[in-house]
């Protein structure tokens, strides 16, 4: 906590010093916000039972980083625990800063136990809610924060100004055992690792979990107001329906772009995903105080943690909490909600906030997205699927670990050893994606990334597939937002589906989910060089192998390229 106020006074003093100029409109001074995370070892008690947690500075969740568009942040990160670890700034562009981006093994080796690395990067053309999170192994199960972007001063909202906004909800996962004792099992297996115990608003289960009564989140509102509120699924591996009962939410901001706005009574959040919402509190509320909820939406064939998490909006002190009616939510599978959901998010496209959507393709490419297996080693048996390991692929490449970062091999034109530049493009073996799937589930293993020339315009279409069960896989794109132009179920079909693309306003995101046994398409201008991981945001299905990296090589000009690593880029 010390640090964190010094952090905060320090960042003040510049404030107060250009108070005057930015006092007047136009001339709008960006501050510099800097914060110290000293990573260490915590005791949390949750469900009756008490473990030791790693930490940013003792919280849990992480400390709020609040900041402006245009304002610099430096985070100076101190690893006092036994772990690896770096920090990733999701959906930070990092133009030209891919030293700042966090992926352990991509952009940067991670910083050891007794290690420190300082993170220092501009926050350029994008407003809203985003957050921050440990992006080695399954740290990031603990290790998250919000990371809110107001409005350059002086600069509004496109919507009416609420009347207050909420301190930002972020959704998470509780789990009463070591998580990383579980995926490390799970790899060494070839099972499914256990799943969560409990879903958390903010850290807390709330009152559906045995002995949590006291850990309930709450929200204090007024009656016959507007407010915003910042949602984040920050959970490790589910997709999440949340609610409130007798209120309705209306959407009016996706991963730090803005949407044109619309009302609905549930929403769908996958991880990675974050979203602001306006809620309007009943004028003359008929109880003190309603239920916020949240369940997961799957369809895996697998194990999963089908419980329901509570919070309370409480209109007035109220005594009992636990016994409020729930918000109806959709069914765990119910993928037509989802879609219903989805299908209505639209860019704003207006002057001041354009979609700049790539009207014409440089590269087309097409990723196979799902499941796979590994053969079992013949020294071993194995609990995946017909005795074999459980693996995921972009088409069919399961991602290999490399032991040196991916970035550093790039700036130095030294590839060989580290990387492959032959990631496929297209499917290596086409078949019916969504239907019976093929005998070999095999996967291949490599770190082979996709080549850009800077700018190229990308079409993306992310295929799912049926392999070990259909199922919706989340992805998140580092370093880029991009524009979702159309998305259906069964297989992507080339001739007829592209008509149907909306490439006017369509929404701007950086991680959307592929549709449970189908297909999104995405545009991007490859515009910021550097390496960048994509991946499915499901924990598991990062652990086996589901992701890639884009090349995207510098191009002419000077801030075409990118800037030399900083001092204390940590070893590997
Ligand atoms: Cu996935």
């Amino acid at each position: 906590m010390g640090h964190r106020r010094h952090a905060v006074a320090s960042s003040a003093w510049p404030f107060l010093a250009f108070a005057v100029l930015l006092a007047l409109p136009g001339l709008a001074a960006a501050a510099t916000h800097r914060y110290t995370f000293n990573v260490q070892m915590t005791k949390v008690t949750r469900l009756c039972k008490t473990k030791s947690i790693p930490t940013v500075n003792g919280q849990f969740p992480g400390p709020k980083l609040v900041v402006r568009e245009g304002d610099r942040l430096i985070v100076k990160v101190h690893n006092h625990i036994n772990y690896n670890v770096s920090f990733h700034w999701h959906g930070i562009r990092q133009v030209q800063k891919g030293w700042a981006d966090g992926p352990s093994y991509i952009t940067q080796c991670p910083i050891q136990g007794g290690q420190s690395y300082t993170y220092d990067f501009t926050v350029t053309g994008q407003r809203g809610t985003l957050w921050w999170h440990a992006h080695f192994s399954w740290l990031r199960v603990h290790l998250y924060g919000p990371l809110v972007i107001l409005p350059k001063r002086g600069e509004g909202y496109p919507f009416p100004r609420p009347y207050k906004e909420l301190p930002p909800i972020m959704f998470g996962e509780w789990w009463t055992s070591d998580t990383e004792a579980v995926i490390s099992q799970a790899l060494q297996t070839g099972g499914g690792p256990n799943v969560s115990n409990a879903y958390t608003f903010n850290g807390l289960p709330g009152p559906t979990y045995n002995c949590s009564l006291k850990d309930t989140y709450k929200l204090k509102v007024e009656p016959g107001r507007t407010y915003m509120l910042r949602l984040i699924n920050s959970a490790l591996n589910d997709e999440l329906f949340f609610g409130i009962t007798n209120h309705s939410l209306t959407v009016v901001e996706a991963d730090a772009n803005y949407v044109k706005p619309f009302t609905v009574k549930t929403l769908v959040i996958s991880p990675g995903q974050t979203m602001n919402v306006l809620l309007n509190t009943a004028p003359n509320p008929v109880s003190s105080a309603y239920t916020m909820a949240i369940a997961p939406y799957t369809n895996t064939q697998g194990t999963f943690d089908n419980t329901t998490a509570a919070a309370v909006l409480e209109y007035a002190p109220s005594t009992t909490t636990n016994n409020l009616p729930l918000p109806s939510l959709p069914r765990y599978n119910d993928t037509g909600a989802v879609t219903n959901f989805s299908r209505n998010f639209r860019s704003l496209a207006s002057p001041q906030y354009p979609a700049r959507v790539p009207q014409a393709v440089d590269r087309h490419v097409l990723f196979t997205v799902g499941l796979g297996t590994d053969p079992c080693p013949s020294n071993q048996t194995c609990q995946g699927p017909n005795g074999t390991k459980f693996a995921a692929s972009i088409n069919n490449n399961s991602f290999f670990r490399p032991s040196t970062a991916l970035l550093e091999a790039h700036y130095a034109r030294r590839y060989a050893g580290v990387l492959l530049a032959n990631f496929p493009t297209t499917p290596p073996h086409p078949f019916n994606y969504t239907g019976t799937p093929p005998n070999n589930t095999f996967v291949m293993h490599g770190t082979r990334v996709v080549p850009l020339k800077f700018n190229a315009s990308v079409e993306l279409v992310l295929q799912g597939t049926s392999i070990q069960g259909a199922e919706s896989h989340p992805l998140h794109l580092h370093g880029y937002n991009f524009f979702v132009v159309g998305q259906g179920f069964g297989n992507f079909d080339p001739v007829n589906d592209p008509a149907k693309y909306n490439l006017v306003d369509p929404v701007e995101r950086n991680t959307i989910s592929v549709p449970t046994a189908g297909w999104v398409a995405l545009r991007f201008f490859a515009d910021n060089p550097g390496v960048w991981l994509m991946h499915c945001h499901f924990d598991v299905h990062l652990s086996w192998g589901l992701s890639m990296a884009w090349l995207v090589n510098d191009g002419p000009l000077p801030n075409q390229k990118m800037l030399p690593p900083p001092s204390d880029l940590p070893k590997c």
